[in-house]
């Protein structure tokens, strides 16, 4: 393994003191894991610099037959110089282990970013994706193939621009290449060629990018499915559709990215390079030179205004979402006061008649509540139908507040606990309109639509079990 890295026999040679030790750092909390590798939070003891070290352990990588793909992660690493990567500052090793001192990226996986707003608005789609554009062009100009590019990958810095990771499974074509062989990648950023004949071109990864700006503007990638199978299936027959409220320019630019063959897709060294892609009307206003020094947009969700009469059902039940939340109707005053809700039996019911008639009342739920058996044996105080919107997606779900106080979802057709919103002494509930509201917890904002038209009464309720919470 000396040799992997080139260094251990010049350590010997030179007797350096200028190579770092572990013992010149203090390790920290774990960024990430992989199959072959920890990445720790390191301080060097001494410049009180921060970095995230990069730690595989020697027996495992041979025992696993990985030798080449961390020989060709630092071959990358070494290459790579520019401000869209992480910068591989130094490596060292020891008996067991290899060490790679890389830029930590201190604000982390876009993918958080993705989940806690459900879905970044056109101009941080625009600015993000544009960021992964001249990072593929930078990397490809070097003839190098990243071959697993996803939101994993795609880390973010102080200054929230764009840090790419995950050099393990890249390919550096040799003079006059134009694929690579074997690698498959994850599956819903896969393209078809790698799942066909396991070859993979500089296009592939602009397939990725594709699935990935597809992800930023409505919350999930193209070719999502159940498992891997039927995502592999979905992929090859470009089985894909744009939700409602989808951006038209992007909708233009994603449909000449997913396409099958890889020589014919934008952006691809056939179609005449990345001047089409960068000059593509969905990258309007973009200042590609200056990119890495402007300063980035807030991260703001994505939540498309559009008509009233909306839940167009589709078969697996997921509703195409594009509902107006910009319709600023303000009902706060209006219901305030309650309406009867037939759903919520004990709506009316004061703290004092909740907790003296607990055991009687549970008794009756747990006969004639159907939802008694997600709740722990704990009081339903509120429950109704909402529609759970993630991105440009959405599902219909039994939203359920009980005394505990906690807050579980459930699939009403399946009649399956979904999951909860976890109870948080921070979180707040927010109303939008008379349909929309929003639960912030420290998170994820969840952003749910009763569509009875009564969302001023889960924000009542729910906001007098947070006080409640909160003072007991
Ligand atoms: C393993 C799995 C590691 C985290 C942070 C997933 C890599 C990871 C990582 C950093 C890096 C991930 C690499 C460089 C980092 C991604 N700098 O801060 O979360």
């Amino acid at each position: 393994m000396a040799s992997s890295t080139g260094e251990a026999s010049n350590d010997k040679e030179v007797g350096s003191d200028l190579r770092k030790k572990r013992e010149d750092f203090e390790f920290g909390k774990i960024l990430g894991e992989g199959s072959y590798s920890t990445v720790l939070l390191a301080t060097d003891k001494v410049s009180k610099k921060l970095y995230a070290m990069k730690i595989l352990s020697k027996h495992h990588i041979v025992k696993e037959k990985k030798v080449p793909y961390v020989k060709r992660e630092k071959d990358v690493l070494v290459k790579i110089n520019h401000p869209f990567f992480v910068k591989l500052f130094f490596t060292f090793q020891d008996k067991e282990n290899l060490y790679y001192g890389l830029s930590l990226a201190e604000k982390g996986e876009i993918l958080d970013y993705i989940r806690r707003v459900g879905s970044f608005d056109e101009h941080g789609s625009q600015f993000y994706s544009a960021e992964i554009i001249l990072a593929l062009e930078y990397l490809h100009s070097l003839d190098i193939i990243h071959r697993d590019l996803k939101p994993e990958n795609i880390l973010l810095n102080n200054e929230m621009h764009i840090q790419i990771t995950d050099f393990g499974t890249a390919k550096i074509l040799e003079d006059g290449e134009e694929r690579a062989n074997s690698f498959v990648g994850t599956a819903e950023y896969v393209s078809p060629e790698l799942l066909q004949s396991k070859v993979a071109y500089k296009s592939s990864d602009i397939w990725a990018l594709g699935c990935i700006l597809y992800q930023l503007l409505s919350g999930r990638p193209p070719f999502h499915a159940p498992n891997e199978y039927l995502c592999f299936q979905k992929i090859t027959k470009l089985e894909y559709m744009f939700p409602d409220g989808f951006p038209d320019h992007a909708k233009d630019l994603i449909s000449k990215i997913l396409i099958l063959a890889p020589d014919k897709r934008i952006g691809c060294e056939q179609m005449g390079g990345y001047q089409p892609l960068k000059t593509h009307k969905f990258y309007t206003g973009i200042d590609w030179a200056k990119l890495p020094e402007t300063q980035p947009p807030q991260i703001l969700p994505y939540l498309p205004a559009k008509s009233k009469d909306d839940q167009a059902l589709t078969s697996d039940y997921n509703i195409m979402n594009d509902r107006p939340l910009s319709d600023d109707f303000d009902e706060r005053f209006l219901s305030a006061f309650g309406l009867g809700d037939p759903d919520n039996p004990l709506k009316s019911s004061s703290s004092a008649s909740i907790t003296s008639n607990r055991e009687t009342k549970l008794e009756r739920q747990a006969k004639e509540s159907p939802w008694h058996q997600f709740v722990n044996n704990e009081l339903i105080v509120k429950s109704g139908l909402v529609d759970k919107r993630k991105g440009l997606f959405s599902k219909r779900r039994q939203l359920i507040l009980t005394d505990a106080p906690r807050l579980y979802y459930v699939d009403p057709v399946a009649m399956e606990l979904k999951g909860e919103i976890p109870w948080n002494h921070r979180m707040h509930v927010e109303l939008k309109n008379w349909r929309i509201f929003f639960v912030h917890t420290p998170d994820r904002t969840y952003y749910l639509d009763d569509p009875t038209g009564h969302s001023q009464q889960w924000v009542n309720t729910i906001t007098e079990w947070i006080e409640r919470a909160r003072s007991s």
